[in-house]
């Protein structure tokens, strides 16, 4: 891996623009899908940048190549923010899933540059640390509360402070959150859609009983969440909320869909349990009422998907000055490229809550050699300039895209449901 960079360049009061050259999308499969994009400048620097939409990845691809890298060539790498409001601007039709994806991943090589440019770590160009490691969450599941229970247990071992517990739901031939591979989870795993199936009411029974024997014997320091999935109404949220208070979870990820933010009025006038939400919002404008009415505690918005480092602080000012700290979404469909950057703005922003970690395969941690490292329940971000990772090109170029789809979801009646 290169992670070798230039000297800070400085002619006295005149910038040296940093003149992008060359862009390119690298698509790779080592076990599942990844975009990236890589931007070089005429100093022969480059910077990488995660364009990863899960299932709908080849979107971005053509986004990027025919909409976006043309746009770029010529421009002065440095010029990040404004770079930023060209894209998002220029395009007209403002955010969605797509287009913010793909100006993230721009956004993400663009300070890769710079701080290897400044010789500095991008979080040192965001303010410095404020925090010295990064607090993650692992992801425990399994067929049974036993089950789950031992994979938990087995998290604590291994360092972790936080866990995320998800069981499967009797009755149900697979439930959401739960694999095969205890270590490696993958949704994303059919060539069409997988059909699932949904019973709310099979859930609500046996989460409760879950969180209260993991009280019991994982006991009271560990911190302990939960992903509903966005499978409740506002109501049945409420209940699950009340119903779990006892077991004092870290939060409730996803209780109901978000498309209308008001749904979460109604479960914060019945439970303290703590919320969070975000992993598929695109922008400050998906969480806007939910920050400044109070009405989550924590918001999951992140790097990839929420426009880049750019746009993701300034939406982590606006949720700090409401009191609502950060948990960013770290599902295995975010490369380490997103991961690498996550940490460097985990660590520069004051209202930092946790961030989720699963654990890359060994072929993706191969294919996109990075510096951060996990020890006893934190990720460490290093002192490498830029991002602290890269891309390896040939050994990418071994792994060709395989299409790969989430999961839907149906009722036992056949109604089409939330997955
Ligand atoms: C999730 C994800 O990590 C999470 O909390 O909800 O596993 C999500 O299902 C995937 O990122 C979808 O691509
Ligand atoms: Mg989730």
């Amino acid at each position: 891996m290169d992670m070798s960079t230039k000297p800070a360049v400085s002619r006295g009061d005149v910038a040296i623009p940093q003149k992008i050259v060359d862009a390119r999308v690298i698509v790779t499969c080592p076990g599942r899908n990844f975009v990236t994009l890589k931007i070089v400048t005429d100093q022969g620097v480059h910077g990488v940048g995660d364009a990863t939409l899960n299932g709908r990845e080849l979107a971005v691809v053509s986004y990027l190549r025919d909409h976006v890298i043309p746009c770029l060539i010529g421009r002065d790498a440095h010029r990040i923010e404004d770079i930023w409001q060209y894209l998002y601007r220029g395009a007209y039709w403002r955010g969605g899933p797509v287009g913010m994806s793909a100006i993230a991943a721009v956004d993400m090589a663009l300070w890769d540059i710079k701080g290897k440019v400044a010789g500095l770590p991008v979080y040192q160009l965001m303010g410095g640390r404020c925090r010295d490691g990064v607090m993650v969450y692992g992801h425990a599941n399994g067929e049974s509360i036993d089950a789950t229970l031992a994979a938990a247990k087995e998290y604590a071992a291994l360092g972790y402070k936080a866990i995320r517990l998800q069981c499967a739901v009797p009755g149900l031939p697979s439930t959401y959150g739960v694999s095969k591979d205890k270590l490696f989870y993958e949704p994303a795993d059919a060539d069409l859609p997988t059909e699932n199936l949904w019973s709310t009411e099979a859930y609500m029974r046996v989460v409760p009983e879950l969180f209260a024997r993991a009280r019991a014997e994982l006991g009271d320091d560990v911190h302990l969440l939960h992903d509903v999935h966005h499978r409740l109404t506002p109501i049945e949220a409420a209940r699950l909320g009340k119903d779990l208070e006892a077991y004092r979870l870290f939060w409730l990820e996803d209780a109901v869909v978000a498309e209308n933010q008001e749904n979460f009025r109604l479960i914060r006038q019945h439970t303290t349990i703590p919320l969070a939400v975000g992993e598929i919002f695109s922008s400050i404008w998906d969480c806007k009422d939910l920050i400044q009415n109070q009405l989550i505690d924590y918001i999951r918005a992140t790097v990839v998907h929420a426009g880049g480092l750019t746009h993701l602080r300034k939406i982590a000012a606006f949720a700090d000055i409401h009191n609502v700290r950060t948990g960013c979404h770290g599902a295995t469909d975010l490369s380490p490229v997103s991961m690498a950057a996550a940490l460097n703005f985990d660590v520069s922003i004051p209202n930092f809550g946790i961030q989720e970690y699963m654990r890359h395969t060994d072929a993706t941690d191969a294919v996109f050699p990075h510096a951060y490292r996990f020890e006893d329940g934190y990720l460490h971000v290093n002192e490498t300039p830029g991002l602290g990772v890269d891309i390896d090109e040939d050994l990418a170029g071994e792994f060709p895209y395989r299409r790969a789809y989430l999961p839907v979801n149906r009722l036992r009646d056949g109604t089409m449901y939330h997955w």
